[in-house]
């Protein structure tokens, strides 16, 4: 079974039994086809009796959530378990393990965390996750800083931009974030109840001109090896527990993209609390929740991040001029700023939405979510190159609220 296709379940089955000792015993196992992101066909197969299972994610020859019509390269396959095993080394606990790479069949075989749920349901469920802050933290400064040139051996980081070129995932993340939300484009899906914002956004110059800057940021600038779509549908979590998953966005970018997305997923659940709560009180009490998270995420990755440099720094000049280090993780917050707000706005007006906001079943409870999660972004766009502290982004976040 070596060339690629798209896998059925029997074959699943087969490739599971040949995975040497994994599962003990000849019985029948169960496989099911459990996918529901966008691009790929993900496989849950158990054994019964042992109670062993695994995750089978193959990725397919287009976007699944577009169709043939789309076609994505499968190398997206390899640079998503290269990413997995680099993250496993660096931010060891917090990604599943990875079994099996199969190249020909753009296949990964990987540990099941059928025992953690998708943050976002769980956010959406209204589960609190008193770990996370701490684990997310530790993920983004460990992953960010040694593939960096402050960490890592520059000549060696230059091979890895190399093994983690990403051209056709980059175009996606380039036109849904960066260049659609922003014009009348056809990939564009919102509904005609803020057909006004929409319009608004395609006509604000002031914040056309943060988003090229941006843009421009996320198509040229090497900074570190990012996890490349770092929300809370790619995070599987439990209370005590925090795995990252489906780097198949890898490549190397601005730091501030992934810590940004970590935030903007957050603020989209905070945006859309009166849809999911029992009554007002209930809401603020969970969107306090959400904004003290936010904070812990922030001023943990920056002290984790500090500490990292000054134990393991590995450029001379960046270690040595007064305040270039601060200098630094203003930039870095900054870029953190803009970017969670341009992931925010493209999840309102773009292809790819959340179920944070689309499954509210009131529409207009749905729209008044929709209209402060695209306040709160645009805001945190036009924050971005004039803030100095991540209260800025959690004033804006609770004047929203209030509004
Ligand atoms: C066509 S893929 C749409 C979105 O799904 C992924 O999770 C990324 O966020 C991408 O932009
Ligand atoms: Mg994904």
């Amino acid at each position: 079974m070596s060339a690629y296709h798209p896998l059925n379940e029997e074959e699943a089955i087969e490739i599971a039994r040949s995975l040497e000792g994994f599962f003990p015993g000849s019985g029948p196992l169960n496989c099911r086809e459990i996918g529901d992101g966008n691009l790929n066909l993900v496989f849950h197969i158990s054994d019964p009796v042992s109670g062993r299972s695994l995750i089978m994610k193959q990725a397919l020859p287009y976007a699944k959530v577009v169709g043939e019509s789309w076609p994505l390269t499968l190398d997206r396959a390899r640079i998503e378990s290269e990413a997995l095993m680099l993250e496993g080394k660096l931010a060891p606990g917090l990604v599943p393990q990875v079994y099996q790479y199969n190249a020909d069949l753009a296949l990964t075989v990987m540990e099941d965390l059928s025992d953690h749920v998708i943050m976002r349901r769980g956010l959406i469920e209204g589960g609190r996750y008193p770990l996370f802050g701490e684990h997310i933290s530790t993920f983004i400064a460990q992953t960010l800083f040694f593939t960096s040139d402050l960490g890592m051996n520059q000549q060696e980081k230059k091979l890895n931009v190399g093994r983690f070129i990403n051209p056709e995932l980059c175009k996606i993340t380039e036109d849904l974030i960066f260049d659609d939300p922003y014009t009348n484009a056809a990939n564009n899906s919102f509904e005609n109840a803020i057909q006004d914002e929409a319009q608004a956004l395609w006509n604000d110059e002031q914040l056309h001109y943060e988003v090229a800057l941006l843009r421009e940021k996320f198509l040229t600038q090497a900074q570190a090896l990012l996890h490349g779509d770092l929300h809370t549908g790619s995070i599987f979590i439990t209370p005590e527990s925090t795995k990252v998953i489906d780097p198949e966005f890898a490549y190397y970018g601005p730091m501030g993209f992934d810590i940004g997305a970590v935030i903007a997923n957050l603020l989209l659940n905070y945006a859309a609390r009166e849809g999911w709560d029992k009554n007002e009180a209930a809401a603020q009490d969970y969107r306090h929740y959400l904004l003290e998270t936010v904070r812990e995420v922030w001023t943990k990755f920056d002290a984790k991040f500090r500490a990292l440099w000054d134990e393991h720094g590995k450029d001379r000049m960046a270690m040595t001029p007064p305040g270039y280090k601060d200098d630094y993780m203003l930039r870095l917050l900054r870029d953190t700023i803009g970017y969670a707000g341009c992931k925010m706005v493209r999840r309102i007006v773009g292809l790819a939405h959340v179920a944070d906001i689309d499954q509210i079943e009131d529409a207009a409870v749905r729209e008044r979510a929709q209209r402060s999660a695209l306040a709160i972004g645009k805001s945190l766009i036009k924050l971005n190159r004039q803030a100095s502290s991540i209260e800025q982004l959690i004033e804006i976040a609770q004047t929203a609220a209030a509004s």
